[in-house]
C-alpha cells in the first residue's frame, strides 16, 4: 500500500485521479461556516482538483449533516466528503447531545460506507473560540480538512 507523505500531493496526480469531493454546509453559525467552507474550498482548488468536481451542499444546521452525508455516501461516489458546521456553547443542554451525537452519527458513517467522511465541526465554548479557527489567529480548520481529505481521498484509492 502507498501512500503519499501527509499533505504532499502532487497536482498532476490529483488532476490524472479525477478525485471528487462533496462538502456539505450548516447554515447555523454561517459567519463561521461560511469561512470553514471558503478555506476548504479553496484549498482543493489550490491543489489542483478541478471545480466541476467539487459539489457544495447546505443544510440547516449541524444535527443535518449526519443524514445528508448518508445520503451523499449512499447515492454518489465520491473520494471524500467534508462536512462544515460550528456549533456553540449556549445556555442549555443542547449543545452536549449536538457534540456527541453529531460526532457519532459522522463515526458511523465513516464505518458503514466506503467514503472518508472528514469532520470540520468547531466545538466552541463562545464566536470569539470559533472565529478564532475559522480564518483568525488559530488558522482555519477548513484548510486543515481539505488537506485531510485529499489525503484520505489518495488511501482510499490507493488500497
Ligand atoms: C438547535 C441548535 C443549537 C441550539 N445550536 C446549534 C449550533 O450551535 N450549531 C449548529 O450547527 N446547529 C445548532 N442547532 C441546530 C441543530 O443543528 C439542528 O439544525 C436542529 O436541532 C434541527 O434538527
Amino acid at each position: 500500500m502507498k501512500i503519499p507523505p501527509s499533505y504532499q500531493i502532487d497536482k498532476n496526480k490529483i488532476k490524472n485521479k479525477k478525485l471528487k469531493f462533496a462538502i456539505i454546509v450548516a447554515k447555523w453559525n454561517h459567519d463561521v461556516t461560511k469561512k470553514l467552507y471558503k478555506g476548504a474550498y479553496e484549498t482543493l482548488i489550490q491543489s489542483g482538483i478541478l471545480k466541476e468536481k467539487i459539489k457544495t451542499w447546505e443544510v440547516p444546521g449541524s444535527y443535518e449533516l449526519i443524514y445528508s452525508a448518508k445520503k451523499i455516501a449512499l447515492c454518489y461516489n465520491f473520494d471524500s466528503i467534508i462536512v462544515i458546521g460550528s456549533l456553540i456553547k449556549g445556555e442549555t443542554h443542547h449543545f452536549d447531545y449536538l457534540c456527541q451525537s453529531i460526532s457519532q452519527g459522522i463515526k458511523d458513517i465513516n464505518i458503514k460506507y466506503d467514503v472518508p467522511v472528514i469532520f470540520c465541526v468547531l466545538t466552541d465554548k463562545n464566536k470569539k473560540q470559533s472565529f478564532d479557527r475559522s480564518g483568525g489567529k488559530i488558522g482555519n480548520k477548513g484548510i486543515e480538512c481539505a488537506k485531510t481529505a485529499l489525503y484520505m481521498a489518495f488511501f482510499k484509492n490507493s488500497i
